[in-house]
């Protein structure tokens, strides 16, 4: 087992681990060949989860049945390791498959890598929400979910402690128990119902647990031009609690698979625990492809970037880091990647 992984309070096995990595790496593959498919001009656009990977794992290891996701379309490396999404449905969903069950997000009608689930069923009568993972609808106004995040987040404080809601909350909430999760890149941060939504986590005190995924772009603009301080950790230190309560500020790199692991549970066990609101500020992230299939970010990051970019490239770092803690083999890891690579382009040709 790792050695930084075994001196943490986490333990996980070498098993684990290398399940986590082939997931990352399956989804990287997925959205490079994603983009080709769009620039041969098999689908319209993509926009896709890559340098986003290993934050996304970490996350979704904190995620329980019964828990909610409000967020964007970074996250689709989380919507496959929670299950609640797959590499089937990436590839409907790219090329506007409208079956319902080889899409069951939207039916082809939404922007790729834009999740939900259900919660009623073909009859209309509610599903034990308690029981599954759960996404609300993506939205594309970035933001736009912001609102929607505080109301999920707010409901396992109303269950919790209104005694009137005891009797309903049957299938909806075990003793408001469920966190929300959300997610949003670091140029929507700007946006101003973000600003609300902090505010009103901050008043209300309630368990909703906010990741910012910061590749310090928001499409071309670089975040200088987009956040003061070009950090939204730091323009937002007075929102953490002091002999007040506020909100828990927590700052990780998107590459490091070991500190983003302790990051989510020591972040997300409490929010549950105690009902405290808590932002988890990712630095570092990359976008290995730029931000969508409409451009080329070689046409405006400087050549420093787009070697930062690749150096700090989250599931290189994580297969180094793998080799270095023996972990796994080069070759072992060879095998699974060649595995894994003809999987996903087999999973693509049935879409
Ligand atoms: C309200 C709104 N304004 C503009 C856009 C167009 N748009 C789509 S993504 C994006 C940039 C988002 O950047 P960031 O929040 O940093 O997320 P990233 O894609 O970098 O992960 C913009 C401006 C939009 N979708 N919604
Ligand atoms: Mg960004």
């Amino acid at each position: 087992m790792a050695k930084a992984v075994r001196n943490s309070k986490l333990s996980l096995t070498a098993e684990a681990i290398i399940a986590d990595y082939r997931l990352a790496y399956s989804s990287r593959r997925a959205s490079v060949i994603g983009r080709a498919e769009v620039l041969r001009g098999n689908a319209t656009f993509g926009i896709f989860g890559d340098g986003k990977e290993i934050a996304n794992i970490a996350m979704a290891k904190a995620f329980r049945p019964g828990d909610w996701r409000a967020g964007y379309y970074r996250d689709q490396t989380f919507m496959w390791a929670t299950r609640m999404s797959n590499v089937r449905e990436f590839f409907s969903q790219l090329y506007g498959n409208a079956n319902v069950e080889a899409e069951p997000a939207s039916g082809g009608r939404q922007m790729g890598n834009h999740f939900a689930t259900r919660l009623l069923d073909d009859a209309g009568a509610f599903l034990r929400s308690v029981d599954t993972p759960n996404s609300s609808a993506d939205v594309s106004n970035v933001a736009g979910w912001m609102p929607r995040l505080v109301g999920l987040a707010y409901a396992s404080k109303l269950y919790r402690e209104n005694p009137q809601l005891k009797d309903v909350r049957d299938g909806f909430s075990v003793d408001g128990n469920e966190v929300a999760f959300g997610t949003i890149g670091d140029a929507a941060t700007s946006e101003g119902l973000f600003w609300e939504a902090i505010n009103a986590a901050g008043v209300l005190q309630i368990p909703m647990v906010m990741s910012v995924w910061d590749d310090g772009y928001g499409i071309s603009v670089p975040i200088a031009q987009e956040t003061t301080k070009a950090s939204i950790s730091d323009v937002l230190r007075g929102f953490m609690p002091d002999d007040r309560p506020g909100i828990d500020m927590y700052v990780t790199r998107g590459w490091d698979y070991a500190a983003l692991l302790e990051t989510y549970s020591t972040a997300v066990d409490k929010a549950r625990r105690e009902h405290k609101p808590a932002l988890i500020h990712v630095t570092e992230m990359t976008q290995p492809q730029g931000h969508s299939t409409s451009g080329s970010h070689e046409r405006y990051k400087s050549k420093e970037r787009l070697r930062f970019e690749s150096e700090f490239d989250c599931v290189a770092r994580m297969r180094d880091w793998i080799i270095e803690f023996g972990v796994a083999s080069e070759s072992q890891l060879e095998g699974w990647e060649a595995a894994d690579k003809e999987a996903v382009e087999a999973t693509r040709r049935t879409r």
